[in-house]
Protein backbone atom coordinates (compact mmCIF):
# COMPACT_ATOMS: atom_id res chain seq x y z
CA UNK A 1 0.00 0.00 0.00
CA UNK A 2 1.58 3.49 -0.75
CA UNK A 3 -0.78 5.55 1.46
CA UNK A 4 0.38 6.95 4.55
CA UNK A 5 -2.85 8.00 5.74
CA UNK A 6 -6.12 5.71 5.13
CA UNK A 7 -9.51 7.04 6.38
CA UNK A 8 -12.79 4.90 6.01
CA UNK A 9 -15.83 5.54 6.47
CA UNK A 10 -18.37 3.24 7.78
CA UNK A 11 -22.16 4.19 6.28
CA UNK A 12 -24.75 2.22 7.53
CA UNK A 13 -22.83 1.10 10.87
CA UNK A 14 -25.99 0.64 13.42
CA UNK A 15 -27.15 -1.79 11.20
CA UNK A 16 -26.85 -5.68 11.22
CA UNK A 17 -24.64 -5.94 8.13
CA UNK A 18 -22.59 -2.33 9.40
CA UNK A 19 -21.31 -3.69 12.60
CA UNK A 20 -20.44 -6.51 10.69
CA UNK A 21 -18.51 -4.33 8.81
CA UNK A 22 -16.52 -2.94 11.64
CA UNK A 23 -15.97 -7.01 13.50
CA UNK A 24 -14.64 -7.54 10.19
CA UNK A 25 -12.17 -4.53 9.66
CA UNK A 26 -10.69 -5.10 13.22
CA UNK A 27 -10.61 -9.09 13.28
CA UNK A 28 -8.52 -8.27 9.76
CA UNK A 29 -6.56 -5.62 10.88
CA UNK A 30 -7.69 -3.53 8.15
CA UNK A 31 -5.23 -1.18 7.53
CA UNK A 32 -7.10 2.39 8.40
CA UNK A 33 -5.51 5.36 10.48
CA UNK A 34 -9.24 6.38 10.76
CA UNK A 35 -12.41 4.62 10.50
CA UNK A 36 -15.96 6.83 11.39
CA UNK A 37 -19.07 4.87 11.39
CA UNK A 38 -22.53 6.99 10.08
CA UNK A 39 -26.00 6.39 9.47
CA UNK A 40 -28.76 8.37 9.57
CA UNK A 41 -30.13 11.50 12.29
CA UNK A 42 -32.10 8.84 13.75
CA UNK A 43 -28.91 7.24 15.54
CA UNK A 44 -26.18 10.25 15.18
CA UNK A 45 -24.68 10.54 18.44
CA UNK A 46 -25.13 7.08 19.69
CA UNK A 47 -21.83 4.84 19.49
CA UNK A 48 -20.50 1.48 17.76
CA UNK A 49 -18.12 -0.65 18.83
CA UNK A 50 -14.78 -0.96 17.37
CA UNK A 51 -11.20 -2.09 18.58
CA UNK A 52 -10.69 -1.10 22.44
CA UNK A 53 -12.87 1.86 21.97
CA UNK A 54 -16.82 3.42 21.33
CA UNK A 55 -16.69 5.12 18.22
CA UNK A 56 -19.57 7.89 17.87
CA UNK A 57 -21.89 7.65 14.97
CA UNK A 58 -22.09 10.62 12.59
CA UNK A 59 -25.09 12.03 10.72
CA UNK A 60 -24.51 11.18 7.07
CA UNK A 61 -24.18 14.18 4.90
CA UNK A 62 -23.62 16.09 2.15
CA UNK A 63 -20.31 16.78 2.48
CA UNK A 64 -19.23 13.87 5.38
CA UNK A 65 -16.72 12.78 2.73
CA UNK A 66 -14.60 15.45 2.67
CA UNK A 67 -10.86 13.96 3.37
CA UNK A 68 -12.24 9.82 3.34
CA UNK A 69 -10.24 8.11 0.84
CA UNK A 70 -12.74 4.56 1.28
CA UNK A 71 -16.27 4.04 2.02
CA UNK A 72 -17.79 1.44 3.04
CA UNK A 73 -21.96 1.57 2.37
CA UNK A 74 -24.48 -0.51 3.69
CA UNK A 75 -27.29 1.96 4.45
CA UNK A 76 -30.59 0.91 1.58
CA UNK A 77 -30.53 1.65 -2.12
CA UNK A 78 -32.00 4.98 -1.48
CA UNK A 79 -28.90 6.26 0.59
CA UNK A 80 -26.55 4.68 -1.84
CA UNK A 81 -28.16 5.72 -4.77
CA UNK A 82 -28.16 9.91 -3.46
CA UNK A 83 -24.62 9.20 -1.35
CA UNK A 84 -22.40 7.07 -3.50
CA UNK A 85 -21.67 9.41 -6.45
CA UNK A 86 -21.04 12.40 -3.88
CA UNK A 87 -18.13 10.50 -2.15
CA UNK A 88 -17.06 9.40 -5.72
CA UNK A 89 -17.02 13.52 -6.37
CA UNK A 90 -15.06 13.66 -3.02
CA UNK A 91 -12.15 11.41 -4.54
CA UNK A 92 -13.59 8.49 -1.83
CA UNK A 93 -14.15 5.06 -3.19
CA UNK A 94 -17.09 3.31 -2.51
CA UNK A 95 -17.66 -0.16 -1.65
CA UNK A 96 -21.80 -0.52 -1.87
CA UNK A 97 -23.56 -3.74 -0.70
CA UNK A 98 -27.06 -2.26 -2.06
CA UNK A 99 -28.28 -3.29 -5.29
CA UNK A 100 -28.50 0.70 -6.56
CA UNK A 101 -25.84 0.17 -8.75
CA UNK A 102 -25.07 -3.80 -9.30
CA UNK A 103 -26.48 -3.58 -12.84
CA UNK A 104 -24.97 -0.87 -13.71
CA UNK A 105 -22.46 -1.37 -16.72
CA UNK A 106 -19.59 1.29 -15.75
CA UNK A 107 -19.97 -0.01 -11.97
CA UNK A 108 -17.80 -3.13 -11.49
CA UNK A 109 -19.53 -5.94 -9.53
CA UNK A 110 -17.05 -7.88 -7.85
CA UNK A 111 -16.24 -11.19 -5.71
CA UNK A 112 -12.60 -11.25 -4.65
CA UNK A 113 -12.17 -15.02 -5.58
CA UNK A 114 -14.18 -15.18 -8.85
CA UNK A 115 -13.45 -11.62 -10.59
CA UNK A 116 -11.03 -9.37 -8.69
CA UNK A 117 -9.34 -7.85 -12.15
CA UNK A 118 -12.90 -6.12 -12.61
CA UNK A 119 -12.08 -3.81 -10.00
CA UNK A 120 -9.28 -2.58 -12.54
CA UNK A 121 -12.06 -0.57 -14.41
CA UNK A 122 -13.36 1.10 -11.33
CA UNK A 123 -14.87 4.55 -11.66
CA UNK A 124 -15.32 5.69 -7.84
CA UNK A 125 -17.96 2.65 -6.99
CA UNK A 126 -17.89 -0.85 -6.75
CA UNK A 127 -20.49 -3.07 -6.13
CA UNK A 128 -21.20 -5.95 -4.19
CA UNK A 129 -23.18 -8.60 -4.86
CA UNK A 130 -26.54 -10.15 -3.47
CA UNK A 131 -25.24 -12.43 0.01
CA UNK A 132 -26.73 -15.28 -2.59
CA UNK A 133 -25.57 -15.04 -5.65
CA UNK A 134 -21.55 -14.37 -3.74
CA UNK A 135 -21.89 -17.85 -2.23
CA UNK A 136 -23.55 -19.28 -5.35
CA UNK A 137 -20.95 -17.70 -7.81
CA UNK A 138 -17.43 -18.42 -5.46
CA UNK A 139 -18.14 -22.18 -5.39
CA UNK A 140 -19.03 -22.45 -9.44
CA UNK A 141 -16.64 -20.13 -11.05
CA UNK A 142 -13.75 -22.90 -10.80
CA UNK A 143 -16.45 -25.64 -12.23
CA UNK A 144 -16.91 -23.18 -15.23
CA UNK A 145 -13.33 -22.53 -15.80
CA UNK A 146 -13.16 -26.84 -15.92
CA UNK A 147 -16.14 -27.60 -16.92
CA UNK A 148 -17.99 -24.86 -18.52
CA UNK A 149 -21.29 -24.23 -16.87
CA UNK A 150 -24.49 -24.52 -19.40
CA UNK A 151 -27.34 -24.27 -16.82
CA UNK A 152 -27.61 -23.72 -13.24
CA UNK A 153 -31.35 -24.18 -11.31
CA UNK A 154 -30.98 -22.64 -7.77
CA UNK A 155 -33.35 -22.52 -4.59
CA UNK A 156 -32.23 -20.64 -1.74
CA UNK A 157 -33.27 -21.27 1.86
CA UNK A 158 -32.13 -17.84 3.53
CA UNK A 159 -32.13 -16.89 6.78
CA UNK A 160 -33.82 -13.55 8.48
CA UNK A 161 -30.53 -12.03 8.99
CA UNK A 162 -31.04 -11.02 5.56
CA UNK A 163 -33.58 -8.85 6.32
CA UNK A 164 -32.23 -7.10 9.16
CA UNK A 165 -32.37 -6.52 12.79
CA UNK A 166 -36.11 -6.29 13.08
CA UNK A 167 -36.70 -9.63 11.19
CA UNK A 168 -34.41 -11.24 13.42
CA UNK A 169 -36.47 -10.11 16.31
CA UNK A 170 -39.52 -11.23 14.51
CA UNK A 171 -38.33 -14.84 14.26
CA UNK A 172 -37.58 -14.57 17.98
CA UNK A 173 -41.01 -13.07 19.09
CA UNK A 174 -43.28 -15.39 16.89
CA UNK A 175 -41.53 -18.22 18.58
CA UNK A 176 -42.24 -17.23 21.95
CA UNK A 177 -45.65 -15.88 21.07
CA UNK A 178 -46.95 -19.85 19.49
CA UNK A 179 -44.84 -21.67 22.19
CA UNK A 180 -47.02 -19.58 25.03
CA UNK A 181 -49.96 -20.64 23.00
CA UNK A 182 -50.68 -16.61 21.58
CA UNK A 183 -51.48 -15.64 18.43
CA UNK A 184 -48.58 -14.03 15.87
CA UNK A 185 -48.70 -10.77 13.83
CA UNK A 186 -46.67 -11.01 10.64
CA UNK A 187 -45.14 -7.54 10.50
CA UNK A 188 -41.71 -7.73 8.43
CA UNK A 189 -42.56 -10.57 6.42
CA UNK A 190 -46.38 -11.06 4.74
CA UNK A 191 -46.79 -14.58 6.78
CA UNK A 192 -45.85 -16.07 10.05
CA UNK A 193 -42.07 -16.92 9.25
CA UNK A 194 -41.39 -19.52 12.49
CA UNK A 195 -42.12 -22.59 11.62
CA UNK A 196 -42.68 -21.73 7.82
CA UNK A 197 -41.35 -21.21 4.77
CA UNK A 198 -42.06 -18.07 2.80
CA UNK A 199 -41.60 -18.42 -1.19
CA UNK A 200 -40.88 -14.86 -1.49
CA UNK A 201 -38.26 -12.69 -1.18
CA UNK A 202 -38.65 -9.17 -2.32
CA UNK A 203 -41.51 -7.89 -4.68
CA UNK A 204 -43.26 -9.70 -7.46
CA UNK A 205 -41.83 -8.71 -11.17
CA UNK A 206 -44.12 -8.96 -13.83
CA UNK A 207 -42.47 -12.21 -14.87
CA UNK A 208 -43.68 -14.23 -11.49
CA UNK A 209 -40.32 -13.97 -10.20
CA UNK A 210 -39.43 -11.88 -7.27
CA UNK A 211 -36.97 -9.17 -7.62
CA UNK A 212 -34.39 -11.78 -5.24
CA UNK A 213 -34.56 -14.50 -7.78
CA UNK A 214 -33.55 -11.89 -10.67
CA UNK A 215 -31.29 -10.48 -9.18
CA UNK A 216 -29.42 -13.99 -8.75
CA UNK A 217 -29.74 -14.47 -12.05
CA UNK A 218 -28.69 -11.23 -13.39
CA UNK A 219 -25.90 -10.83 -11.19
CA UNK A 220 -24.11 -14.49 -11.69
CA UNK A 221 -23.75 -13.97 -15.50
CA UNK A 222 -22.33 -10.63 -14.99
CA UNK A 223 -19.82 -11.77 -12.03
CA UNK A 224 -19.10 -14.73 -14.09
CA UNK A 225 -18.68 -12.02 -17.45
CA UNK A 226 -20.26 -15.13 -19.66
CA UNK A 227 -24.07 -14.63 -20.64
CA UNK A 228 -23.91 -17.90 -22.09
CA UNK A 229 -25.03 -19.24 -19.26
CA UNK A 230 -28.65 -19.97 -18.26
CA UNK A 231 -29.93 -19.10 -14.84
CA UNK A 232 -33.15 -20.02 -12.64
CA UNK A 233 -33.75 -19.42 -9.01
CA UNK A 234 -36.04 -19.94 -6.56
CA UNK A 235 -35.40 -18.01 -3.18
CA UNK A 236 -37.60 -19.23 -0.22
CA UNK A 237 -37.13 -17.56 3.76
CA UNK A 238 -36.42 -20.09 6.23
CA UNK A 239 -36.68 -19.87 10.34
CA UNK A 240 -33.36 -19.63 10.15
CA UNK A 241 -31.17 -17.21 12.19
CA UNK A 242 -28.01 -17.06 10.15
CA UNK A 243 -26.80 -18.40 6.94
CA UNK A 244 -28.03 -19.01 3.83
CA UNK A 245 -28.11 -22.21 2.39
CA UNK A 246 -28.94 -23.54 -1.83
CA UNK A 247 -29.52 -26.43 -3.63
CA UNK A 248 -27.86 -25.71 -7.05
CA UNK A 249 -28.11 -27.96 -9.77
CA UNK A 250 -25.63 -27.28 -12.24
CA UNK A 251 -25.44 -28.75 -16.48
CA UNK A 252 -21.98 -28.91 -18.00
CA UNK A 253 -20.26 -28.86 -21.82
CA UNK A 254 -17.92 -31.51 -20.33
CA UNK A 255 -18.14 -34.23 -18.21
CA UNK A 256 -17.11 -33.69 -14.49
CA UNK A 257 -17.01 -36.63 -12.12
CA UNK A 258 -18.33 -35.64 -8.62
CA UNK A 259 -15.17 -36.54 -7.38
CA UNK A 260 -13.50 -34.44 -9.92
CA UNK A 261 -15.71 -31.55 -8.63
CA UNK A 262 -14.71 -32.82 -4.73
CA UNK A 263 -11.13 -32.28 -5.78
CA UNK A 264 -11.43 -29.00 -7.75
CA UNK A 265 -13.27 -27.19 -4.97
CA UNK A 266 -11.04 -28.70 -2.30
CA UNK A 267 -8.28 -26.15 -3.78
CA UNK A 268 -10.47 -23.27 -4.69
CA UNK A 269 -10.06 -19.82 -2.44
CA UNK A 270 -12.90 -19.15 -0.23
CA UNK A 271 -14.22 -22.92 -0.40
CA UNK A 272 -13.96 -25.78 2.34
CA UNK A 273 -15.75 -28.90 0.87
CA UNK A 274 -18.15 -30.95 3.79
CA UNK A 275 -18.72 -33.86 2.40
CA UNK A 276 -19.18 -37.04 4.04
CA UNK A 277 -22.29 -38.58 3.76
CA UNK A 278 -20.82 -42.19 5.01
CA UNK A 279 -20.49 -39.94 8.49
CA UNK A 280 -23.55 -37.65 7.84
CA UNK A 281 -21.33 -34.72 7.40
CA UNK A 282 -22.55 -32.11 5.20
CA UNK A 283 -22.44 -28.17 5.52
CA UNK A 284 -25.22 -26.57 7.65
CA UNK A 285 -26.32 -22.51 8.48
CA UNK A 286 -25.87 -23.42 12.26
CA UNK A 287 -22.37 -24.25 11.98
CA UNK A 288 -22.01 -22.05 8.66
CA UNK A 289 -22.65 -19.03 10.74
CA UNK A 290 -19.54 -16.75 12.55
CA UNK A 291 -17.23 -18.13 9.58
CA UNK A 292 -15.54 -16.89 6.56
CA UNK A 293 -15.85 -19.53 3.89
CA UNK A 294 -18.44 -21.30 1.63
CA UNK A 295 -19.18 -24.62 2.55
CA UNK A 296 -19.88 -27.23 -0.02
CA UNK A 297 -21.24 -30.37 -0.28
CA UNK A 298 -23.94 -33.41 -1.11
CA UNK A 299 -22.04 -33.23 -4.55
CA UNK A 300 -23.34 -35.66 -6.88
CA UNK A 301 -23.93 -36.67 -10.93
CA UNK A 302 -27.20 -36.04 -11.64
CA UNK A 303 -28.31 -38.92 -12.87
CA UNK A 304 -30.73 -37.82 -15.14
CA UNK A 305 -28.79 -35.95 -17.71
CA UNK A 306 -25.22 -36.40 -19.14
CA UNK A 307 -23.10 -33.91 -17.74
CA UNK A 308 -24.71 -32.44 -14.83
CA UNK A 309 -23.88 -32.11 -10.87
CA UNK A 310 -25.94 -31.55 -7.78
CA UNK A 311 -24.32 -29.91 -4.82
CA UNK A 312 -25.62 -27.99 -1.18
CA UNK A 313 -24.05 -24.85 -0.61
CA UNK A 314 -24.23 -22.57 2.85
CA UNK A 315 -22.50 -19.52 4.01
CA UNK A 316 -23.05 -16.99 6.27
CA UNK A 317 -24.92 -14.57 4.57
CA UNK A 318 -23.59 -11.47 6.38
CA UNK A 319 -20.10 -11.72 6.90
CA UNK A 320 -18.98 -13.33 3.17
CA UNK A 321 -22.26 -12.83 1.71
CA UNK A 322 -21.80 -9.01 2.76
CA UNK A 323 -19.36 -7.57 5.17
CA UNK A 324 -16.80 -9.62 4.54
CA UNK A 325 -16.86 -9.32 0.98
CA UNK A 326 -16.72 -5.49 1.05
CA UNK A 327 -13.62 -5.46 3.36
CA UNK A 328 -12.15 -8.36 1.26
CA UNK A 329 -12.60 -5.81 -1.78
CA UNK A 330 -11.28 -2.68 0.12
CA UNK A 331 -8.34 -5.12 0.38
CA UNK A 332 -7.52 -5.89 -2.74
CA UNK A 333 -8.08 -2.62 -3.93
CA UNK A 334 -5.08 -1.08 -1.69
CA UNK A 335 -3.40 -4.51 -3.20
CA UNK A 336 -3.64 -3.35 -6.35
CA UNK A 337 -3.17 0.23 -5.15
CA UNK A 338 -6.91 1.34 -6.48
CA UNK A 339 -7.92 3.75 -3.35
CA UNK A 340 -8.31 6.59 -5.65
CA UNK A 341 -11.03 7.84 -7.93
CA UNK A 342 -9.40 8.00 -11.51
P1 LIG B 1 -30.49 -2.53 9.00
O1 LIG B 1 -30.05 -3.42 10.11
O2 LIG B 1 -31.88 -2.08 8.91
O3 LIG B 1 -29.52 -1.20 9.02
C1 LIG B 1 -29.70 -0.11 8.15
C2 LIG B 1 -28.57 0.90 8.34
O4 LIG B 1 -28.72 1.95 7.37
C3 LIG B 1 -28.60 1.57 9.70
O5 LIG B 1 -27.29 1.86 10.11
C4 LIG B 1 -29.36 2.86 9.41
O6 LIG B 1 -29.06 3.89 10.32
C5 LIG B 1 -28.74 3.19 8.06
N1 LIG B 1 -29.55 4.17 7.33
C6 LIG B 1 -30.84 4.05 6.96
N2 LIG B 1 -31.23 5.17 6.32
C7 LIG B 1 -30.17 6.00 6.28
C8 LIG B 1 -29.93 7.31 5.77
N3 LIG B 1 -30.88 8.00 5.15
N4 LIG B 1 -28.70 7.84 5.93
C9 LIG B 1 -27.73 7.17 6.56
N5 LIG B 1 -27.89 5.93 7.07
C10 LIG B 1 -29.09 5.36 6.93
O7 LIG B 1 -30.16 -3.17 7.62
P2 LIG B 1 -28.96 -4.17 7.21
O8 LIG B 1 -29.46 -5.56 7.30
O9 LIG B 1 -27.72 -3.79 7.90
O10 LIG B 1 -28.87 -3.85 5.65
C11 LIG B 1 -28.50 -2.58 5.19
C12 LIG B 1 -28.41 -2.60 3.68
O11 LIG B 1 -27.32 -3.43 3.28
C13 LIG B 1 -29.65 -3.19 2.98
O12 LIG B 1 -30.64 -2.22 2.78
C14 LIG B 1 -29.06 -3.69 1.70
O13 LIG B 1 -29.01 -2.66 0.74
C15 LIG B 1 -27.65 -4.09 2.10
N6 LIG B 1 -27.59 -5.55 2.33
C16 LIG B 1 -26.94 -6.27 1.41
C17 LIG B 1 -26.88 -7.63 1.55
C18 LIG B 1 -26.21 -8.43 0.50
O14 LIG B 1 -26.80 -9.39 0.09
N7 LIG B 1 -25.03 -8.08 0.08
C19 LIG B 1 -27.45 -8.27 2.63
C20 LIG B 1 -28.09 -7.51 3.58
C21 LIG B 1 -28.14 -6.15 3.41
P3 LIG B 1 -30.05 4.29 11.55
O15 LIG B 1 -29.54 3.54 12.75
O16 LIG B 1 -29.81 5.75 11.70
O17 LIG B 1 -31.45 3.94 11.17
O1 LIG C 1 -32.95 -11.12 1.93
C1 LIG C 1 -31.78 -11.48 1.97
O2 LIG C 1 -31.41 -12.55 2.46
C2 LIG C 1 -30.74 -10.60 1.37
C3 LIG C 1 -31.22 -9.20 1.30
C4 LIG C 1 -30.59 -8.26 0.67
C5 LIG C 1 -31.14 -6.92 0.56
C6 LIG C 1 -32.06 -6.45 1.51
C7 LIG C 1 -32.61 -5.18 1.38
C8 LIG C 1 -32.28 -4.38 0.31
C9 LIG C 1 -30.78 -6.10 -0.50
C10 LIG C 1 -29.72 -6.56 -1.45
O3 LIG C 1 -28.58 -6.55 -1.07
O4 LIG C 1 -30.03 -6.97 -2.58
C11 LIG C 1 -31.37 -4.84 -0.63
C12 LIG C 1 -31.06 -3.95 -1.79
O5 LIG C 1 -30.11 -3.19 -1.67
O6 LIG C 1 -31.77 -4.03 -2.79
Amino acid sequence: MSKKSLRVAVCGATGAVGREMLKVLEERDFPATEVVPFASSRSAGSTVPFKDAELTVRELKEDSFQGFDLALFSAGGGTSLKFAPLAAKAGCVVVDNSSAWRMDPEVPLVVPEVNPEHLERHKGIIANPNCSTIQMVVTLKPIHDEAKIKRIVVSTYQAVSGTGHKAIMELETQVRRLFNGQDVIPDVYPHQIAFNCLPQIDVFLDNGYTKEEMKMVNETIKIMGDDSIRVTATTVRVPVFYGHSEAVNIETEEKLTAEDCRLLLAKAPGVTVVDYPEKKAYPMAVHAAGEDDVFVGRIREDESIDKGLNLWIVADNIRKGAALNAVQIAEELLRRDLVRVP
